[in-house]
């Protein structure tokens, strides 16, 4: 009989379900577990936080469409995890944390000063879709199997196994067989009922003005040939989450892109149907309620979610469909085909042609800002010029308080699944680490990532990360040198009337809302990365250039105005999205 370890186990495991990279700092306690990986020809990725393991799993998740695995060790791996998985559950990326913890004779409950101890599944099981320690070595496969489950089921998000040290590398005489994923989780997408699509495609056709809208349940899917011919047979407008963006490119003449707020309003206040497809519409989606969205009395929704838990969550569902939304979106357009020509289409053209020239005006007074040149730039410039510099298809990370808003605000979403940010946590920092998991996850083209100072300020040493694996990510970092955002609320708070009038406030006039400089570009090339600095508009096309002839990581220190800088478009929409909507 051969000699196993409970690490030996589970790195088979994760080799039987195609894991290929596993992110995470290197111990002791789980070397039986990490040497196993590296025997079966499982990378392991190594950043220099393991807050950032869980980024770069989240983000290799989403991209990708795999299992994202991260690892930490007992104790003080794992309290630097736990940020890392918060955001990640929230954002629902499919990750797997695997944990050492100390032996079972001195934990749960701890004895009484045991070394890097503490409650460790206590905390995570808290913020997690499923989080347990394994007993004994006979249960590591069984458990192993049950957290997999649960990685592959409902919404997606972060699931944690954690396995004590002499578990992990004790080797014990045993044959334990590994099972293949279709023997112990679902491996086929839910199918819809026939019923269901009937019903849905009989709501649709009697529609007046039926909308669609997109969550990120899209990109889990990859539905997005499905949703635009859905779509496309309708004639209907689609607006999406955040998360969503760009699912129906927002070249697309039926896209309502997210940052046309007051179009995105006037479309869901015309709309007598929507079909809600992958979204929860929580927060950021003004929670479906009235103003924002036309009173439940007056739309109807068709709800299509592969987690029951969110069907009529937040507005209440006519139709509530559990399935894939590929498989769904697929049927129903089969379905309308059928159909073609019962629906007023002429009327839905000549709305959708108003919101289109809505957003054409909206955008035109957006690009306004581009004819400014000033020195240092309006970062209306950077989103932009990166846009036409990067290639097609080149995933964009934004990251920031107000650099956030103005990324998006002037990048257009062409290209399904290229966008990553923290859309429901605001993470400052985590976009460092989802560039690193996006440049592993395309290895064959850049990563754009532009990025707060402050954001960046939380983990400049993962450049270091970039440069050791010869990942292409470009950091455009805003300098400001304040925590521009809430510097901006903060003013609006002291004083109003002033804040207006001269647009900032003077230096001893808010509290705490300003940095010192960090020279980023110096920073990148004391760790081995391409480095420069520009504040001319005019200088940042050849900046970026270069950066990209480089071939790898670099960092570009971007100057803006600060006062500019604060006025971010939109603010005070995002202002409003935190309070409680009037209506239902
Ligand atoms: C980790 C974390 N801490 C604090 C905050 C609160 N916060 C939101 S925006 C912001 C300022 C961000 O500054 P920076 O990254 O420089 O972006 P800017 O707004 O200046 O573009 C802060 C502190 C947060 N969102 N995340
Ligand atoms: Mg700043």
């Amino acid at each position: 009989m051969t000699e196993t370890s409970g690490g030996e186990i589970l790195a088979r495991m994760l080799q039987a379900e195609g894991v290929e990279k596993v992110f995470g700092i290197i111990d002791g306690t789980y070397f039986g577990f990490y040497s196993s990986l590296h025997t079966l020809g499982i990378e392991i990725v190594t950043p220099r936080h393991e807050t950032c393991a869980a980024h770069m799993a989240g983000a290799y998740a989403r991209l990708t469409g795999r299992l994202g695995v991260c690892m930490a060790s007992n104790g003080p791996g794992v309290a630097n995890l736990l940020p890392g998985l918060v955001v990640e559950n929230a954002e629902g990326n499919r990750v797997l944390a695997i944990t050492s913890c100390r032996r079972p004779q001195i934990v749960y409950p701890d004895r009484g000063g045991t070394y890097q101890a503490f409650d460790q599944v206590g905390a995570i099981s808290h913020f997690s879709k499923w989080s347990h320690s394994v007993v004994s070595f006979d249960r590591v496969a069984e458990l192993g199997r049950t957290a997999l489950r649960h990685c592959f089921e409902g919404r997606p998000g972060v699931v944690h196994l954690d396995v004590p040290e002499t578990i992990m590398n004790g080797k014990v005489k045993a044959e334990v067989a590994i099972w293949q994923p279709h023997q112990y989780r679902r491996t086929e997408a839910i199918v819809p009922s026939p019923g269901q699509i009937e019903r849905a495609a009989d709501m649709l056709a009697a529609a007046e003005l039926p909308i669609v809208h997109a969550g990120s349940g899209v990109i889990h899917a990859g539905a997005y040939d499905e949703l635009r011919r859905v779509a496309e047979l309708l004639h209907a407008p689609v607006t999406t989450s955040w998360a969503g963006r760009g699912v129906l490119p927002e070249t697309h003449e039926l896209s309502v892109p997210m940052a046309f707020i007051k179009v995105n309003h006037e479309v869901r206040n015309d709309a007598d149907l929507v079909l809600v497809v992958g979204s929860r519409l929580g927060e950021t989606d003004w929670w479906g309620k009235a103003p924002y969205w036309r009173h439940p009395s007056q739309q109807q929704m068709i709800q299509v979610d592969s987690d029951g838990h969110i069907l009529g969550a937040n507005k209440p569902a006519a139709l509530a469909v559990l399935a894939d939304a590929k498989l769904f979106l697929a049927a129903l357009a089969d379905r309308l085909a059928t159909r073609h020509g019962q629906a007023n289409l002429d009327a839905r053209r000549r709305k959708m042609a108003t919101y289109r020239e809505a957003i054409r005006s909206e955008r035109a007074k957006l690009d306004e800002k581009l004819e400014d040149m000033a020195v240092p730039m309006n970062p209306a410039h950077i989103a932009s010029t990166c846009q036409q510099v990067f290639p097609e298809g080149t995933v964009l990370v934004a990251d920031g308080g107000n650099t956030a808003v103005w990324a998006m605000m002037f990048h257009q979403m062409r290209v399904p699944n290229t966008i990553l940010s923290t859309f429901k946590f605001g993470m400052l920092g985590a976009g460092v680490a989802q560039a690193l998991g996006a440049a592993i996850a395309r290895p064959d083209q850049p990563v754009c990532c532009i990025i707060g100072d402050g954001a960046m300020g939380f983990h400049p040493q993962e450049i270091e990360t970039a440069v050791r694996n010869g990942l292409r990510a470009i950091y455009l970092v805003v300098c400001d040198r304040q925590w521009g955002m809430v510097k901006m609320n903060q003013q609006f708070a002291l004083k109003p009337i002033k804040t207006l009038i001269r647009k900032s406030l003077g230096p001893d006039e808010t509290i705490n809302a300003d940095l010192g400089e960090i020279r980023f570009d110096k920073l990148a090339e004391s760790m081995g990365a391409h480095g420069e600095r520009v504040a001319d508009p005019r200088e940042l096309r050849p900046a970026i250039e270069r950066a990209l002839a480089s071939g790898g990581p670099a960092v570009i220190h971007v100057d803006v105005d600060p006062v500019k800088h604060m006025w971010a478009p939109g603010l005070m929409h995002f202002k409003d999205m935190h309070l409680e909507p009037k209506g239902k």
